[in-house]
């Protein structure tokens, strides 16, 4: 007999009895979302939402209907029920305030409401990523210093992956567990429990098509993971290259099958493209749950104090060795 466990019964069992309530019924809310988002992604083909609605997000990046879509189902479904007191979304400049009509929660909401948006028209998984912390002032209806917290202070963190199934991977400190969406049921079933890095790893991830535009520190590492003996490196690891540019889609195969997903700072572009507050933040929340690391080639990214919404981060996140390897190299003089 199958033991059917949906997503709701799992956070209901698994949650701290102290945050039993509004962050259970959050992160419900956030699975709904995802059923909602994977019911058009999956039809984005056969209805007149694919392609651009000719406006530019914050990032300057060219809005794709279902983006904008994500992000509003997102909002409408947090907005309202009295979690959340704030959020802070990658298709908006500012702060997301939520209406003076409803009340407020304790909880702060960060997301990317469709990650990998180029490829949304050529039928290439695409993700939401979103982390919640809780509130710095609960007397306050939500103010900048709720969102910009280093992302160990995350309550929770997760993803959503729009692909051959729809998946949804969250933790709450408690590791990380997957569920998979029945497209019968209209329910996420638990499908991958207590999720941890495997070893050894199997995968490298990094667009090599910028190579030189990286420091000859970063072109080393590089060289590394590809398998080329370095000077006073250890002997390289055995490993295949994958990329298929959509984080989310990366970073979960490298969460299956143990590797790195690697997106360096540019020597023109110290800062790198991932962004910190609802990007490498959750997912470095994720990769710690699952006994990986996640560092901009100096630090911990879970331990990086924001200061601002949309600031970015050089990241290599995944199987511990492979990032402290990663940090060695960089710190070559
Ligand atoms: P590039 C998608 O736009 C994204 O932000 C991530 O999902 C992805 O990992 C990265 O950019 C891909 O960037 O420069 O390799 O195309």
């Amino acid at each position: 007999m199958n033991k059917f466990v949906t997503i709701e019964r799992f956070i209901l069992d698994n949650q701290p009895q102290t945050a039993k309530g509004e962050l259970t019924s959050l992160l419900y809310d956030i699975a709904l979302a995802a059923k909602i988002i994977s019911y058009k992604v999956n039809r984005a083909g056969l209805q007149d939402i694919l392609g651009r609605v000719g406006s530019t997000n914050i990032q300057g990046e060219d809005q794709q209907k279902l983006d904008v879509f994500a992000d509003r189902i997102i909002f409408q479904l947090c907005d309202h029920p009295g979690r959340v007191c704030v959020m802070a979304s990658e298709e908006h400049k500012e702060l997301l305030h939520i209406p003076t009509h409803y009340e407020k929660g304790n909880y702060a909401l960060v997301y990317d409401p469709l990650d990998g948006s180029s490829n949304i028209d050529v039928n290439v998984n695409i993700g939401t990523i979103f982390g919640i912390y809780r509130a710095k002032n609960w007397e306050e209806r939500g103010r900048k210093e709720d969102v910009l917290q280093p992302a160990r202070a995350l309550v929770a963190a997760g993803y959503v992956l729009y692909g051959s199934s729809t998946m949804m991977v969250y933790s709450t400190g408690q590791g990380v567990h997957g569920f998979t969406l029945d497209p019968e049921l209209g329910e996420f079933l638990l499908s991958h429990q207590d999720i941890r890095l495997p070893e050894p790893p199997a995968y490298y991830s990094i667009n090599a098509s910028y190579y030189h535009y990286w420091t000859p520190q970063m072109k080393a590492y590089a060289d590394w993971l590809q398998g080329h003996e370095v000077a006073n490196a250890p002997k390289p690891l055995k490993l295949s290259a994958r990329y298929i540019g959509s984080l989310v889609a990366d970073f979960h195969r490298n969460l299956l099958c143990g590797g790195i997903f690697a997106y360096p700072a540019e020597v023109n572009k110290p800062e790198g493209k991932i962004r910190l507050l609802y990007e490498a933040g959750p997912l470095s929340f994720l990769i710690e749950q699952a006994g990986g690391r996640a560092s901009n080639g100096r630090e911990n990214i879970i331990d990086i104090q924001p200061t601002t919404l949309h600031q970015r981060t050089p990241i290599f996140i995944g199987n511990s060795y492979l990032v402290e390897q990663a940090e060695k190299f960089l710190q070559r003089m």
